[in-house]
């Protein structure tokens, strides 16, 4: 079916008919997966629009955006600093994504066994199916897991305006100088980009627009806290996801909007399940657009989740950078030293996310943990084994679920979690 958008994806270079495709079984799975709940705030309304318009409306706005000379930068990982685009009036777009497409196309550049989330990165790519990546006039790949950064090196040779980020392994000395030399390396090429030279002014208020959406969401995330738990899993995942796509100034206002009404129905003891249900806290790997299936699987057994330890999550907005500084290079450190805070599996040792998982758990009354990785995601399946057996010693009850972006595994994941569901009953 034809759709006013059609002249502005065909100008961007996407396969139309495989786009439509895509957003064709995006629109069902998204009615049969969200706008199936029951009682859902009517906040919620604002992200059903957004996400009727993600590949519409908002790459317009992208694209008017471009029109009047305003640069578009996108990135892999949370590792990114949002505050540098923003410091020069640039747009900052999130392009991990949570679906196979052309998965043998990508076969034949990565191997098989490459996790999900790299490789549907690279299949939205090459299947032409991505308007935020056509529309990016620069896109930033993190040296983190070996799985992206030895992809990257392909995403290289395919986008011609692909940038890489060298980060740290440890968190030292220096390993902070090396992420400061990166921010440093990082802000001249935005400043390149936009012609624009940052002062310290126009940093503090990059700074101050991405804290405000961070402060947002943690209040949403916070109010999840309540019993009966005010919002869905599902819905608290969609908020998280949102956040990687939207206008933050537009976002953040909302996000205030839809936490303001959680903490009433909280007060009011409104609910969207039982104050009985098992309550769970999900922590491993990010979980990108639509990337659904286990929250799906989890709520669909009466159980709801209360909390997401993951990027798209706590550790992704966690802390805020310390808008106070007076020079450019205090601002610069004040990212630096939130930025090294994010406590990703890359790093070794880790043991920051550990003690955030129990905080997490502690804070949400969550009953149990499903730690959630991707199929050969190195870092985090290693670090599984530690976190499973230092949450068993402290009595929390852990499922340690391994998938990846098919459906073929859901009848048997749904087994595992309602068994799971039933150990940590109330
Ligand atoms: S800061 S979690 S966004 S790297 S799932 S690609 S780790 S093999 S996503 Fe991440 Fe940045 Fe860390 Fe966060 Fe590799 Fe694992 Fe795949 Fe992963």
């Amino acid at each position: 079916m034809d759709t006013k958008y059609d002249p502005m994806w065909a100008a961007l270079g996407l396969d139309l008919e495989a786009h439509a495709q895509l957003l064709g079984v995006l629109g069902s799975a998204y009615e049969q997966i969200f706008l199936s709940q029951r009682n859902r705030p009517e906040g919620m309304k604002y992200f059903d629009f957004v996400m009727s318009e993600v590949h519409g409306l908002r790459i317009q706005e992208l694209m008017d955006a471009k029109a009047v000379g305003r640069k578009v930068v996108g990135s892999y990982c949370t590792f990114v600093p949002d505050e540098f685009v923003l410091a020069v009036n640039g747009i900052h777009v999130g392009l991990c994504a949570g679906a196979e497409f052309a998965t043998d196309k990508v076969e034949t550049l990565l191997p098989r066994n490459t996790c999900a989330l790299i490789k549907s990165a690279l299949g939205f790519k090459l299947g032409k199916v991505c308007p935020y990546i056509e529309a990016c006039d620069l896109i930033v790949g993190e040296n983190t897991c070996d799985g992206k950064k030895k992809g990257f090196e392909t995403f290289n040779e395919i986008m011609p305006n692909f940038y890489v980020m060298d980060l740290p392994q440890v968190k030292s000395e220096a390993g902070k100088a090396l992420l400061k030399l990166e921010y440093l390396r990082f802000m001249e090429r935005v400043e390149e980009l936009s012609g624009v030279r940052i002062t310290a002014d126009m940093l503090r208020q990059g700074i101050e627009i991405a804290n405000n959406k961070r402060a947002a969401l943690s209040r949403l995330n916070a109010a999840r806290a309540a019993s009966p738990v005010p919002i869905s899993g599902l819905d608290g995942l969609l908020s998280n996801q949102v956040f990687f796509y939207d206008d933050p100034v537009r976002y953040a206002a909302s996000v205030n909007l839809l936490a303001a009404e959680l903490e009433e129905r909280a007060k009011r003891g409104s609910g969207v399940a039982d104050a009985n249900a098992p309550r769970i806290l999900i922590s491993g790997c990010p979980m990108a657009v639509p990337n659904w299936k286990l929250p799906w699987v989890i709520e669909s057994t009466g159980a709801v989740i209360v909390g997401e330890e993951s990027c798209v999550g706590a550790r992704g907005i966690r802390n805020e950078v310390k808008a106070d500084g007076v020079t450019l290079d205090d601002l610069i450190n004040a990212i630096v030293d939130r930025y090294i805070q994010i406590d990703c599996a890359i790093f070794t040792p880790n043991t920051d996310r550990l003690r955030h998982i129990e905080e997490m758990y502690a804070d949400l009354k969550a009953d149990g943990v499903i730690h959630y990785c991707l199929q050969f995601c190195q870092p985090y399946q290693m670090e599984a084994m530690a976190v499973e057996r230092e949450l068993q010693k402290k009595g929390i009850p852990v499922l340690r679920i391994d998938t990846d972006y098919s459906t073929e595994d859901v009848e048997q994941l749904r087994t595992r979690v309602e068994a799971f569901a039933e150990q940590i009953a109330r």
